[in-house]
């Protein structure tokens, strides 16, 4: 397993949409397998593979909490196959906007579709945290960042004060 640079906002790989995985073959196992290094390595919860530069729509989330027993979870292809018409809003962080939080709604429970690492066709219901993560990196898949969901004064704040810490190369970025 290896250890993968996390790309840090503004940047334009983080804003295109992610490929397809026609797939889940020894070379995408292998992508999930650095990305849970690299979540895990980071403390995050999810991470998605633009974030680490590969535009391929694959993801991993582990929302276990401190003291349960790791719930590693790798997902190609996903997407929401319902929602709920109920929104719950969470504080949301981002490895790609490292030390900034905002409050997101978003649906509180999706059903959600995907291929697992072993190519097998899977759905899964998720609510609380998960549902949250898994929307979160599905938006990354969709070139969108969770400050894309609040108002654009925070937003611009936001990246303006990244861009200004890449600048004095505060940040460790890929
Ligand atoms: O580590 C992360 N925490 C988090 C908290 C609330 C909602 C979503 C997340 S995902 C984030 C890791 C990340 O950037 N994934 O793309
Ligand atoms: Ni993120």
């Amino acid at each position: 397993m290896a250890r993968l640079p996390i790309i840090v906002a503004p940047d334009p790989r983080l804003k295109g949409t992610a490929e397809a995985v026609h797939t889940v073959d020894d070379d995408v196992r292998k992508l999930m397998d650095d990305m849970l290094e690299t979540m895990y390595d980071a403390n995050g919860i999810g991470l998605a593979a633009p974030q680490v530069g590969v535009q391929k729509r694959v993801i991993v989330a582990d929302v276990a909490r401190q003291g349960e027993d790791s719930a590693p979870m790798a997902m190609a292809n996903p997407e929401v196959v319902w929602e709920s018409d109920d929104i719950s809003v969470h504080e949301e962080g981002c490895l790609s906007l490292p030390e900034y939080f905002a409050e997101v709604e978003r649906p509180d429970q999706v059903r959600v579709r995907y291929l697992d690492r072993d190519n097998k066709s899977c759905e899964i219901e998720a609510d609380d945290l998960l549902a949250t993560c898994i929307q979160h990196e599905i938006d990354h898949l969709d070139g969108i960042l969770f400050v894309d969901h609040v108002s654009s004064l925070k937003r611009n704040m936001i990246l303006r004060k990244l861009t200004k810490a890449k600048r004095q190369g505060v940040l460790e970025t890929a």
